[in-house]
């Protein structure tokens, strides 16, 4: 058999194998993954550098699937290129407990950088992953002895290119000139429901990436392996542009009567079409699952990646060796957490002054900045209100890898920049800023976050009906309670600025999952910690504040800026010879996972008189304060008015606290 036999037959067993795995699930997407396998094949043999043996080897050219929808074809290619993917776990394509998920999911399958699906968010999370080889590479490189040198591979489809975030984030990777992108732009002129030229024909998209500031080729046909093969050598010696190769292909080629349809996106063949496809292909149609003999030598990587990943570690400990001070920084990183010492560096903030939680973030994250040297982020052009920086940090640029990063108006992007910052590792931690109220507009990229349990913090400021007079449209009312909505994503709240330096500390421990802190702009008074209890309190979520003697008949719950507010009622009510607990719950997701005895001992369940104050939607809420329990909140949207105003005309005053919780207690 000649080399382009093999290689011929290689092609069709990725495509024979993604339509086996499909027929057999009676589930999935086939036609990209048939079209694209000249593609995923040419990648991951002969560009991508890797080793199925190590996916995690640190400087290895990461790939992202952003059409996550084709998943089999990179299960596939996973498996005949020799990953921890056996041909048992393609049968099981899509089954319960199986190592080939529906789409994609990071941690579950080697070799998978980043969970994809959600169309926009792959090619996004690249440009992250690229800003991070570029930040890293300007930190631990030496002439003569680079460690950090790796590009990043995408596959993006119709869909990626038409959800406004991949637009966000290619024109960050212009700005940036990230010349390590290499996308690739499947054009196969159709979507679910039907040719692009019902919704995508106008626009020019090879010119668009090209305005961006993109190094932009046409491959005609995916098929033709040589001028592929050209065109991403062309796209490599472009280093100072992200890369896009436009490729035309055919979905569901070479299959009879499927290629070219709308249904081959995202439904099987059916047998008849499988049988046929494969005849065409020289396959036995009678059989499934079939790897011709030859195939797995032809494209086994081991040995390639083995060599490749052993040339890398001869210039690691070369520069190991050359660099002992940069070799220590690089292991002290590689371990996820910030460096000892964190924790007494915090500031601790003098009680009475007023301070806005945002403004203690900023002195935080100047004392903490230290500990966390490989720490990155930024805010969506709101650095002055969110007053997220890392003073003396630089920014981020074409020409020097700040740790400022200037995300501009594009708060989507920024999420999903931030997703590919952290998986692609070595950055402790990323994290992206904005107003609270524009969560909303990130809110896919921090869904993702979470399900990956990526170790991330987003910094949300702007919190409540205090932002004032911007009115009701820049007034977060719903925004913490859905966030709470999202497994896995802490969400806190701090209601002074030292429980602020506790939220900070809490967001930059964790190691399993994003750290949402939601901070004030206007100025919440610090409290006297003599008094009350420690802010220490917030690393378990929630804790007994301050009580008046007595075993109490009220609980009094408040978070951010209505903490104080329950503290004051909370004191007038003990004056008025009340035996009152208030209660402080910056962060619920903490709580609940504190152990029923702890959260008994914080809430008692013997007192059902319990009031929350929160300047948000009382959803939620009832959990904690019992159906015999009270909130204030707010269940309609804010109003244009100086914050205390509103604040006051919303009931948050210690009057109707107070009033409140003596019709509560004389209910309860
Ligand atoms: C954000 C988002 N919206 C909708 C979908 C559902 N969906 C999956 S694939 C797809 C479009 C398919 O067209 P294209 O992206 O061109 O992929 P192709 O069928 O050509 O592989 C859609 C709408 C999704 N996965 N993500
Ligand atoms: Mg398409």
């Amino acid at each position: 058999m000649t080399d382009a036999d093999l290689r011929r037959q290689s092609i069709d067993t990725i495509r024979s194998l993604a339509m086996d795995a499909v027929q057999k699930a009676n589930a999935g997407h086939p036609g990209t993954a048939m079209a694209l396998a000249p593609l995923a094949y040419l990648i991951y043999t002969k560009h991508l550098r890797h080793n199925p043996a190590d996916p995690a080897w640190p400087d290895r050219d990461r790939f992202v699937l952003s059409a996550g929808h084709a998943g089999m074809l990179q299960y596939a290619v996973l498996h005949l290129t020799g990953y921890d993917l056996s041909l048992e776990d393609l049968q099981q394509f899509r089954q319960w407990g199986s190592k080939t998920p529906g789409h994609p999911e990071r941690g579950h399958t080697a070799g998978i950088e980043v969970t994809t699906g959600p169309l926009g968010q792959g090619i996004s999370n690249a440009v992250g992953m690229a800003m991070a080889e570029r930040f890293l590479g300007q930190r631990y490189n030496r002439p003569t002895h680079p460690v950090v040198d790796h590009r990043v591979y995408v596959i993006a489809s119709d869909g990626d290119l038409m959800e406004g975030v991949s637009a966000e984030s290619a024109s960050l990777a212009g700005q940036f000139g990230l010349g390590k992108v290499i996308a690739f732009y499947d054009d196969n002129r159709i979507t679910i429901d039907g040719s692009t030229e019902i919704s995508f024909s106008v626009e020019d998209r090879a010119a668009r990436y090209a305005a961006q500031g993109w190094h932009v080729q046409t491959v005609a046909a995916v098929e033709d392996l040589d001028a592929l093969d050209e065109a991403i050598e062309a796209a490599k010696a472009v280093t100072d542009r992200p890369s896009l190769v436009v490729v035309r292909s055919h979905i569901a080629y070479p299959a009879p009567h499927a290629t070219d349809t709308w249904k081959a996106h995202g439904a099987p063949l059916g047998k008849d079409e499988v049988a046929a496809t494969k005849r065409l292909m020289g396959f036995d149609p009678e059989q499934s699952f079939v790897v011709p003999a030859g195939v797995y030598a032809h494209m086994g990587q081991r040995e390639r990646g083995a060599a490749l990943q052993a040339g890398w570690q001869e210039r690691f400990a070369a520069w190991s060796a050359a660099f002992p001070a940069e070799r220590a920084d690089w292991d002290q990183v590689a371990t996820g957490k910030p460096r000892p010492g964190l924790a007494e560096a915090l500031p601790v903030f003098p009680a009475g002054e007023g301070v806005a939680t945002r403004d203690a973030g900023k002195k935080i994250m100047q004392a903490f900045k230290g500990y966390v040297p490989t720490m990155i982020g930024g805010a969506a052009d709101l650095v002055e209100s969110t007053k997220t920086v890392f003073e003396g940090g630089g920014l981020f640029s074409s020409t020097h890898a700040g740790r400022n990063i200037p995300f501009g108006i594009r708060e989507h992007a920024m999420g999903a920049i931030v997703n590919g910052l952290a998986a692609h590792g070595g950055i402790v931690k990323p994290y992206g800023s904005t107003f609270l109220v524009f969560s909303d507009y990130m809110r896919g990229a921090v869904r993702l976050s979470a399900l990956m349990g990526l170790p991330v913090v987003w910094v949300w400021t702007h919190d409540s009906l205090g932002v004032g007079e911007d009115g009701p449209t820049h007034q977060p009312i719903e925004h913490v309670a859905v966030l709470r909505a999202i497994p896995n994503l802490w969400v806190i709240r701090p209601g002074d600025a030292n429980e602020a330096a506790y939220a900070w500390k809490v967001a930059l421990e964790r190691e399993d999952g994003p750290v949402a802190l939601i901070l004030s702009r206007q100025k919440l008074a610090t409290l006297d910690r003599t008094e009350v209890a420690s802010a220490a309190g917030v690393e378990r979520g929630g804790y007994v504040l301050w009580e008046s003697a007595g075993t109490p008949e009220l609980v009094l719950i408040g978070t951010g800026s209505e903490l104080s507010l329950a503290l004051d009622a909370g004191r007038a009510l003990a004056a008025q010879g009340r035996a009152v607990r208030v209660v402080s719950l910056p962060c619920v997701e903490l709580f609940a996972a504190q152990p029923q005895a702890y959260r008994d001992e914080v809430l008692p369940p013997a007192v059902r008189a319990r009031i929350a104050v929160e300047a948000g939607i009382t959803m939620g809420w009832h959990r904690w304060v019992g159906d015999a329990g009270d909130i204030v909140g707010v269940d309609r949207f804010g109003h244009s008015a100086p914050g205390d105003r509103v604040f006051a005309e919303y009931g948050f005053s210690v009057e109707n606290v107070i009033a409140r919780a003596l019709a509560l207690l004389e209910r309860a």
